[in-house]
């Protein structure tokens, strides 16, 4: 091969071969989690978003033999201090979420720190409860409004749930999620949680096509 030519095709195959920052930064499969709880074989993702135009952020949860996803949300919200939920039980229905907050800027949570996300159920907004038999974000399933409630809704090796704030049923889904820390770039990427799903789900057509 002509040297002008051999070195165009190293120029392309090295393209190529650097994985796309976004798509490195977003959470497409339970690998791409950073922070986990519990211990066992199986394994479920579960995804908060506030609704506030911030990044959702993810957990991965571990177990063995069986657990339904209250067990995961408190495992979660126990382990990561970050996170503060409020949860109530309905007779009849089981558990469900009076308020999540999350302490975004690392000086602990507090419903007034303006750096914080805080979602808290009344007459108008709500947490409503979705699941995925499988990631919502790698193409392979996708998140469904759940009648059942977390009490009611056992956990399969490989299940995601998560929950999403706002005032409509049925609502957004839970939005994409930052695989580490966000960076501000990131953060204006994903400022539409529709948006960053339709870029994230282009770019991995665009990668598989390659
Ligand atoms: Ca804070």
């Amino acid at each position: 091969m002509p040297r002008p030519f051999l070195y165009a095709a190293c120029l392309v195959a090295a393209s190529l071969a650097i994985p796309s920052p976004l798509r490195a930064d977003i959470v497409e499969t339970l690998d791409d989690i950073p922070t986990w709880v519990g211990s066992g074989s199986n394994r479920a993702g579960f995804v908060i978003d506030w609704g506030d135009g911030r990044a959702p952020v993810a957990w991965g949860y571990r177990w063995d033999g069986s657990s339904n996803a209250e067990n995961l949300v408190r495992a979660v919200d126990t382990a990561d201090v970050r996170l503060v939920g409020v949860l109530s039980e309905f007779p009849g229905f089981g558990a469900f979420v009076d308020s999540f907050g999350y302490d975004r800027d690392g000086d602990g949570f507090s419903t007034t720190d303006a750096d914080d996300s805080f979602g808290q159920s009344d007459f108008v907004d709500f947490w409503e409860f979705f699941t995925a038999p499988t990631s919502p974000y790698d193409g392979s399933s996708a998140w469904t409004s759940s009648d059942e409630g977390m009490s009611g809704t056992m956990l399969a090796d490989g299940n995601w749930v998560g929950f999403r704030f706002d005032a409509f049923f049925p609502g957004p889904v839970p939005g994409p999620v930052p695989a580490s820390v966000p960076e501000p770039s990131v953060m204006l990427l994903l400022g539409g949680t529709l948006l960053g799903a339709g870029v994230v789900g282009r770019i991995r057509r665009a990668s598989r096509a390659k």
